[in-house]
């Protein structure tokens, strides 16, 4: 999955794709460069960020939503807010991938009501807030219950289980050490059989491994999420497609060829 961030304020590409053009050039590129589904997002939602009304994340990703569509590409929308789920719905997404897990009213009723598979993803408190002293009892076991709970509310809601994928939130309301033991033990959530979506990309939890800025994390990610394929996961959100294509060229061979010895 390729990220689209039709933003001015984005923790890592803000401000680079605030055109419609522009954005849609960058994700033909992305798909170019392998990537299966371009996720468009209108909204940052790196700590502190501020949270843009309905009508202008509307004006910045519907018009690039629907151009991917009509040139037949696989497009996620990145957002918390029904509205715009289904707006985006219309001119064309195939998943809706919300960092709130669809708790915003009328959210569950909106993608029941389509055919849109969906992220659910877990996050402690809100942007604004959520870094400020992340606390947990056991970071893992609290993350898959919630989004236990949240396949079954999309269940109840009649979202079928195979139009799910559920996320751990890397860096949402998560210390480094909650998001080191959350890829450590992955293999937790991705024991549940619902695919399991991480995002790392060029997220602080590499730059405090690394010490790396924010534009040269692009090696760090591409060994983070190798961690997260290693444990199970099925997709992987990504600003560098054409390097995490690479990297899984060589791991997917490697698979392929062992014969469990
Ligand atoms: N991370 C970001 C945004 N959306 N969605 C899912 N499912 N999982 C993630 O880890 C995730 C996400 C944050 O990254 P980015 O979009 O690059 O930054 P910003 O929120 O500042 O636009």
């Amino acid at each position: 999955m390729g990220v689209v961030n039709v933003t001015p304020d984005s923790f890592s590409d803000g401000g680079r794709l605030t055109c419609a053009q522009a954005a849609i050039d960058h994700a033909l590129k992305l798909r170019e460069d392998g990537a299966d589904i371009l996720d468009v997002g209108g909204e940052s939602t790196r700590p502190g960020a501020a949270p843009v009304p309905v009508d202008e994340e509307m004006r910045r990703v519907l018009p690039v939503i629907e151009a991917l569509a009509v040139r037949g590409c696989c497009v996620s929308v990145d957002t918390n807010k029904p509205e715009v789920m289904r707006a985006a719905i219309t001119v064309g997404v195939a998943m809706v991938n919300d960092v709130t897990a669809l708790q915003a009213p009328g959210a569950l009723d909106v993608v029941a009501a389509s055919g849109a598979a969906v992220c659910l993803m877990h996050m402690r408190g809100e942007p604004q807030t959520m870094q400020e002293a992340p606390v947990y009892d056991d970071v893992v076991e609290e993350v898959e219950a919630f989004l236990q709970a949240r396949v079954a509310a999309c269940e109840a809601a009649g979202i079928a289980r195979d139009r799910l994928v559920v996320d751990p939130g890397f860096g949402f309301g998560k210390t480094l050490a909650h998001n080191l033991t959350l890829l450590s033990r992955l293999g937790h959530l991705t024991g549940s059989g619902v695919p399991v979506l991480v995002g790392m990309s060029r997220k602080s939890m590499l730059g405090a491994l690394t010490g790396c800025p924010v534009d040269r994390r692009e090696y760090a990610g591409v060994a983070a999420h190798l961690a997260a394929v290693a444990r199970g996961a099925r997709l992987l959100r990504v600003h560098d497609v054409a390097a995490m294509r690479d990297a899984l060229a060589v791991w997917n061979a490697v698979e392929e060829q062992h014969d469990g010895t």
